[in-house]
């Protein structure tokens, strides 16, 4: 059984943080649509999905995956690049500690949990503007004695790594290798998102099932004629905020 944490959207989404895309106003009622949507596709593949609202106030809130690294020995709970975040660590450590044994990233490291991609017992980790390399140290000293090794990544140009890469298969990546370097993943399949569709590297993979935004009908055409299956959201509001499919959820085994 797979658990989905997911957070409601905030109706202070408007003043979310942006790097690197400009502001433009944000429907809360279609945001909040989309989310309810996107929520319906994770159980309708399986998931218990969890809504948390502690944090309803905080403008990012819904973009949980950056609050957390879970896997099925433990979760680490992150101390987020962008300061305006940091408040968001206790609803999604209480939401989470019902199910993992909980570590914590400390002062001065930062990490978000859209840098770490996590495949089998790889941990791709980010070296990103949110993601620092005393939080990478600290990260890598958590997951080691569990068998995991951390290979750090350099991402420029977007906001996180899973902006730039995010897998689709047993050994099947979808990547933007303007955003980062194709070597990292040597032997491994990559899809290449369509030179027109630059913020299309990030899928959300459940199970064995792919989530994915309507945003990037080029893209889709490929991974669809590599034999994915694939269910599409439409994600326009929250992407206005620098979301993707991925940073909407925390999924793992219960
Ligand atoms: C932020 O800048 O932190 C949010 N506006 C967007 C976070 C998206 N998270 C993700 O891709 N993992």
């Amino acid at each position: 059984m797979l658990v989905a944490i997911t957070h409601a959207v905030s109706p202070n989404l408007n003043q979310c943080e942006l790097s690197h895309i400009p502001r433009q106003e944000i429907s809360f009622e279609q945001a909040r649509a989309q989310h309810a949507q996107y929520e319906q596709v994770l159980a309708e593949l399986g998931c218990q999905v969890i809504r948390l609202t502690g944090a309803i106030d905080m403008p990012d809130s819904v973009f949980v995956e950056d609050i957390a690294v879970v896997l099925d020995e433990l979760a680490i709970i992150t101390r987020p690049g962008a300061e305006t975040r940091r408040a968001e660590t206790s609803v999604i450590a209480e939401g989470v500690s019902g199910f993992r044994d909980l570590s914590r990233i400390d002062s001065p490291g930062t990490i978000d949990g859209g840098d770490v991609l996590r495949i089998e017992k790889t941990l791709y980790v980010g070296n990103s503007e949110r993601t620092n390399e005393s939080g990478i140290f600290q990260l890598t000293g958590l997951v080691e004695p569990y068998g995991y090794e951390v290979v750090p990544v350099p991402v420029d140009g977007c906001l996180h790594l899973k902006s730039a890469v995010t897998q689709l298969g047993e050994n099947t990546l979808l990547i933007n290798q303007s955003w980062v370097e194709a070597s990292v993943f040597v032997g491994r399949h990559l899809i290449e998102v369509d030179p027109e569709e630059t913020h299309a590297a990030n899928a959300l993979l459940v199970g064995s099932e792919i989530i994915y935004p309507t945003s990037f009908p080029k893209t889709l055409a490929r991974i669809e004629e590599e034999g994915f299956s694939v269910h599409t959201v439409d994600m326009s509001e929250l992407q206005k905020a620098e979301g993707a499919v991925t940073c909407c959820s925390l999924i793992f085994r219960r």
